[in-house]
């Protein structure tokens, strides 16, 4: 199943861009659209609406300033959604982020942090592993390599510090 990606203006680009990128690593196929929920919310309807029918599994929407995109395109599917909360604006993305985990009760979305695109990525990848073999095993090795460059990290640090002495 693909991911569909939402994102409130083509001003959220720059701060999406991990979301796909994060993806394609890992072979999975996504969509990206720009629907706002207040500038052109019949569109954003429509397409929650339709979104299990066109295939896809999960939907990441990445808003910013009282973002109300991730929660109408909740109340329009049951796929599950993952708020992107976007930094932009006076309060630099808390006010999307409390949007999204102040939900009320009946419609839950889930949130990732503010500007943590990426991690919605690989949040949708766990999702979507859970019916996937293939995937799964995708998914095992990123988990693996990301673990060997930690630990990479560390000899680094271990011979600058032995340098240092
Ligand atoms: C939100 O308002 C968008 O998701 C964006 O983060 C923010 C500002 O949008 P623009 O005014 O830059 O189009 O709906």
């Amino acid at each position: 199943m693909r991911v569909l990606v939402v994102m409130g203006s083509d001003s959220d680009l720059a701060q999406m861009t991990p979301a796909w990128v994060v993806l394609q690593s890992l072979g999975i196929g996504y969509e990206v659209k720009v629907a706002s929920a207040h500038r052109s919310p019949e569109r954003l309807v429509q397409i929650a609406q339709r979104a299990r029918e066109d295939g896809f599994g999960v939907i990441l929407a990445g808003a910013g300033g009282a973002a109300h995109l991730a929660g109408v395109m909740a109340a329009h599917t049951t796929l599950p959604v993952v708020a992107v909360p976007i930094a932009v604006g006076t309060l630099g993305g808390v006010d999307a982020l409390l949007s999204a985990v102040q939900m009320p009760g009946g419609v839950p979305i889930a949130s990732v942090g503010i500007g943590g695109a990426r991690n919605a990525g690989l949040f949708a990848a766990a999702i979507l592993s859970a019916s996937d073999p293939e995937l799964t095993q995708r998914l095992q090795r990123f988990r693996q390599e990301q673990s060997e460059s930690v630990l990479a990290a560390d000899q680094r640090v271990q011979a600058q510090l032995k340098g240092n002495t």
